[in-house]
């Protein structure tokens, strides 16, 4: 009787060994609608500075202003290239259904010039130490009206990632810009199962008069324990061996279970009296 309870709770536990992973694999896969988190603070720039960060550009060119606004009375303004607004946030698994959305308005002084939105989004790949960019710019030039591209690393120069274009858009008014991080990133690196996203940098790469509004980055709230090991092995392998070593140890214990229960069948048919 005792070691019919020890073989049970055996089973017990190698079942749990064994369909741990692979729930979790399977969660990864069927993501019901999780409640989302926005990873931007106060992207419609109502409270302040807050957590966003300037650059060691001069700060008159990039400033919170209160004269035009998409929601709200704030928003940003950067005049002439080569300024940036930025906020970073700790390393965030991309699950699938993440998402990006931005408002721009583009200005023209003295209608020569070529007001152009650059919205940078971070991203890591697996076991990756570099830095890859979403790179998105909107424009009111002629040109497909929208184009998207990956691009590779350029040692010392410039990351590697994908860049997306928006061009035609009208001058003085509000352009709602939304895309699908997770589906991006999977598009173009196909072989990265568990890439990051750790902030975004927002210039303007032309000249005139760029502003942003309402800028948000939103992602499920529940990360999933699997796409987190994922960005954990990113800084540490022993996630990675934990995790192999949980598989094999499963699937090791499923198969000596199975051929101990292959070898008792024999022996409980011939002997029923011992019951
Ligand atoms: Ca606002």
């Amino acid at each position: 009787m005792r070691d019919r309870k020890k073989d049970i709770a055996f089973r017990v536990i190698v079942l749990i060994i064994v369909l741990l992973p692979i729930a979790l694999l399977a969660s990864y896969f069927i993501q019901p609608d999780l409640p989302k988190v926005d990873l931007v603070d106060d992207g419609g720039f109502e409270q302040g500075k807050g957590k966003w960060l300037l650059g060691d550009q001069p700060a008159k060119n990039v400033s919170i202003v209160d004269e035009l606004s998409h929601n709200g009375t704030h928003s940003l303004r950067i005049i002439g290239g080569g300024q940036g607004f930025n906020q970073d946030w700790a390393l965030r698994a991309v699950t699938p259904g993440t998402h990006l959305v931005f408002f721009t308005l583009l200005e023209s002084v003295d209608r020569q010039d070529l007001p152009q939105a650059l919205f940078h989004l971070y991203f890591y790949l697996y076991n990756n130490p570099i830095r890859y960019h979403i790179d998105i710019t909107v424009t009111h030039e002629n040109g497909d009206p929208y184009r998207e591209s990956a691009f590779d690393p350029d040692p010392g120069t410039l990351p590697g990632g994908v860049s997306v274009w928006f061009n035609r858009n009208g001058l003085g008014n509000w352009t709602m810009i939304s895309l699908d991080v997770s589906d991006i990133i999977r598009k173009h690196f196909p072989n990265n199962f568990w890439p990051s996203i750790s902030g975004v940098l927002l210039e303007n790469s032309g000249d005139g008069v760029v502003y942003y509004d309402d800028v948000s980055v939103t992602t499920s709230s529940i990360v999933n324990p699997l796409v987190q090991l994922g960005s954990f092995v990113y800084y540490n392998t022993i996630g990675q061996v934990v995790f192999g070593t949980l598989v094999s140890l499963g699937l090791s214990e499923f198969f000596k279970a199975v051929y101990h229960r292959a070898k008792l069948r024999p022996k409980s048919k011939n002997s029923p009296t011992n019951r």
